[in-house]
């Protein structure tokens, strides 16, 4: 650890409680937080590991309403089953808590109202949008619509999840109510806003003082803050119903941004674990807090919440913000809503007693700089092939040998050759180099790192040939076979952190109590006429192709009526008025130009002649039209669309497309010829 510091607070993000974990959240998170605090623990360092379930915001209302049953019947559901699978898959946090209980409330509430009471918010009524069938305002996810940065479609009123910025519901383009489906209005509302463009300078300075962070991160923050208009003010306030109510006068009704609390929630849970002791893990200098995170949460951790805490006042900053980027599954996006994921508690039910395949295959692909993928064939190989053959035949072959030859005893080193000393000096230095690039959240390389350790006993076994100078050399064969149950020794050791299980069992078949990370930098922790296991069971049995083939099955089902349910037809809008109807100058054009929008998939920008003038549209068709296909052509085009830039294109109206339920676009156009530009559409 970073010398001047006196102890280390690190939190998980807090996973939503409206569905089970997946492996891209472990892969995100979770798995590489559990593998830095069991170092950090191991290492002797005074470490806390904080986590609990994120139970407000709009996500899990909407399954509530899916599901008809309360929020609070969904959030107990997934707070059990989050916390029982993670558990059983090692991850040690120690406390796992949740938002919904009532030292949470208490502590958000506070915070809000210190926070009010030195007049860090600003007091604002606005225009938000409100449903009129449903009667409630729309925040967050309850609004989704076009992305006014990138074009996605299906972007939410609080964030793009294609292009990552984020969003305030009033900034979609074409907004609709993920309650009804319906066209919301615009009603006023009193919220209370987090002025950020104020802080900016702040928040700025503090990134600064961070170029030391991961690239992703760090570049991520300073796009934030140079882009155009730099920060805006943020509701820290909501119309809803569910989550913690705002304290002040005249906000009834209203609760706490889901995104205000949640952050709030590792103070929370940090003063459940240590109801005395808490304050040094947040107010102390000496602390150093460590947020680990998914790369969709990282301007909430790394802008919005030091913000909050600066206007506090009492808390001390994050210290590192080490975010992954995603994890895909057999190259596609994870997710929940298309079941496209391989759920933690499913594997724990369907790989008994193989946490350390999963660990192990996800720590080795884990998602650090760019996104990576988990395919089950590899999962396979990194079982039979990584973990079977290097780390368990090692150990297998270690134990079996000192039974065989040694009655289970370890055998007393007598001379060692130059090229033992070179070996122990190199296992020596092993907890060295996989902790430095712990250090530097390079969980990738320092797996490796622990498996060269298995590599390099392997090698040494294979060349000196203990079986064979069992024969020869008694006195030569009993110094190898006490070099080679040194480097099982500090394999234990140093797997810990990352295949905890097997480390567990590798002490016990060595018959010693768990040792710490600095014992690794001995070779000499088993001594001579130590008696260990007398069987050596097989650590990683092998992975068949027929366990593979059963999870790509239950995938491609995923798959098949995924396809089924896109082939329903959607349901028809709500009723609407010939007036409004009529408000709309639909025309026959004429395609006079077309050519892509740079650096875009789905973007054409088009000129069309209307008749009445010469316009350019930005479509976007380019997935199923090429540009010089196109020319020529005879396209329906509202023309009193309201102008809109697009990519920095103005963009004068919108060409009316069919749209099948595989999302295939073709033109609306008159089927005679006699209908010329400039032809109106009723
Ligand atoms: N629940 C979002 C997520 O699960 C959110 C994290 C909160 S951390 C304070 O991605
Ligand atoms: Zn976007």
């Amino acid at each position: 650890m970073p010398n001047s510091f006196k102890r280390t607070l690190v939190t998980a993000a807090l996973p939503y409680a409206n569905g089970p974990v997946h492996i891209g959240h472990l892969a995100g998170c979770y798995l590489p937080s559990d593998i830095y605090v069991r170092y950090l623990r191991s290492k002797g360092e005074d470490v806390r590991f904080i986590c609990g379930s994120d139970e407000h915001g709009v996500p899990i209302t909407i399954k509530a309403k899916k599901e008809g049953i309360t929020p609070q019947q969904v959030v107990d559901k997934y707070h059990k089953i989050m916390g029982d699978s993670f558990k059983e898959f090692g991850i040690s946090f120690d406390v796992y808590s949740r938002t919904s209980s009532k030292i949470h409330h208490q502590t958000a509430s506070d915070f809000f109202k210190t926070l009010y009471d030195k007049g860090s918010f600003t007091e604002q009524v606005t225009e938000q949008y409100f449903d009129t069938e449903a009667g409630q305002f729309l925040a967050d996810r309850y609004i989704t619509g076009e992305c006014p940065k990138c074009a996605n479609p299906e972007a939410y009123g609080d964030q793009c999840e294609r292009c990552g910025s984020t969003l305030n519901a009033t900034d979609l383009i074409n907004p609709k109510s993920t309650l009804s489906g319906s066209v919301p209005v615009k009603k006023e509302t009193k919220n209370w806003f987090l002025p950020l463009d104020k802080l900016q300078p702040k928040i700025a300075d503090y990134i600064g003082k961070h170029a030391d962070w991961k690239s992703n991160v760090y570049g991520q923050c300073k796009s934030w803050l140079e882009s155009g208009d730099g920060l805006q003010p943020r509701a820290m306030t909501r119309d809803l119903n569910w989550g913690v109510p705002v304290p002040v006068k005249g906000a009834e009704g209203k609760v706490l941004y889901v995104w205000f609390d949640a952050p709030i929630g590792y103070i929370s849970a940090t003063k459940e674990l240590l109801p005395n002791d808490w304050e040094k893990y947040w107010k102390d200098k000496d602390t150093r807090l460590i947020h680990f995170i998914g790369k969709d949460n990282i301007v909430f951790h790394c802008l919005i919440f030091p913000a909050m805490l600066m206007e506090h006042g009492d808390f001390i900053l994050p210290d590192n913000v080490p975010a992954n980027e995603f994890l895909n599954l057999e190259g596609d996006k994870i997710s929940t809503s298309r079941n496209w994921a391989v759920w933690l508690h499913e594997y724990l039910l369907d790989f008994k007693d193989k946490q350390d395949v999963l660990r192990y295959t996800l720590c080795a692909n884990a998602p650090e700089t760019k996104d990576n993928d988990f395919t089950w064939k590899d999962f396979q190989i990194k079982n039979n092939s990584e973990l079977g053959d290097i780390l368990g035949n090692f150990i297998n072959r270690v134990i079996v040998l000192t039974n065989k030859n040694h009655n289970g005893l370890v055998p007393e080193a007598s001379e060692y050759t130059k090229q033992d000393l070179l070996i122990l000096e190199e296992v020596a230095k092993a907890p060295e180099k996989i902790g430095a690039s712990l250090e530097k959240f390079r969980f990738r390389e320092a797996l490796g790192e622990m498996m060269n350790l298995a590599r390099l006993g392997n090698k040494y076994l294979a060349e000196q040939e203990p079986w064979k100078l069992i024969k020869s050399d008694e006195k030569r064969e009993k110094t190898v076979m006490n070099i080679a149950l040194q480097i099982s020794a500090n394999l234990a050791i140093v797997c810990e952190p990352f295949v905890p299980f097997t480390s567990k069992k590798l002490f016990e078949l060595l018959n010693l109590n768990p040792l710490k990370w600095n014992s690794a930098r001995n070779t000499n922790n088993l001594a001579a006429r130590h008696k260990i296991a007398s069987d050596a069971p097989i650590l990683f049995s092998k992975i068949e192709d027929n366990d593979v083939q059963l999870q790509l099955e239950k995938l491609s089902n995923t798959k098949k009526q995924n396809a089924s349910e896109n082939t329903s037809i959607p349901k028809a809008k709500a009723e609407t008025s010939f007036d409004d109807f009529n408000k709309m100058d639909i025309r026959v054009g004429t395609i006079l130009e077309a050519e892509r929008v740079p650096k875009t998939d789905k973007l054409l920008k088009l000129k069309i002649d209307t008749g009445f003038d010469k316009r350019t549209v930005v479509s976007g068709i380019a997935e199923w039209y090429k540009p010089e296909d196109i020319i020529g052509k005879k396209v329906s085009i509202l023309v009193n669309l309201a102008p809109r830039k697009i990519k920095g294109i103005e963009s004068m109206g919108m060409i009316l497309m069919a749209e099948n339920a595989q999302g295939e676009l073709s033109f609306v156009i008159p089927t005679k010829d006699n209908s010329n530009n400039g032809s109106i559409i009723k």
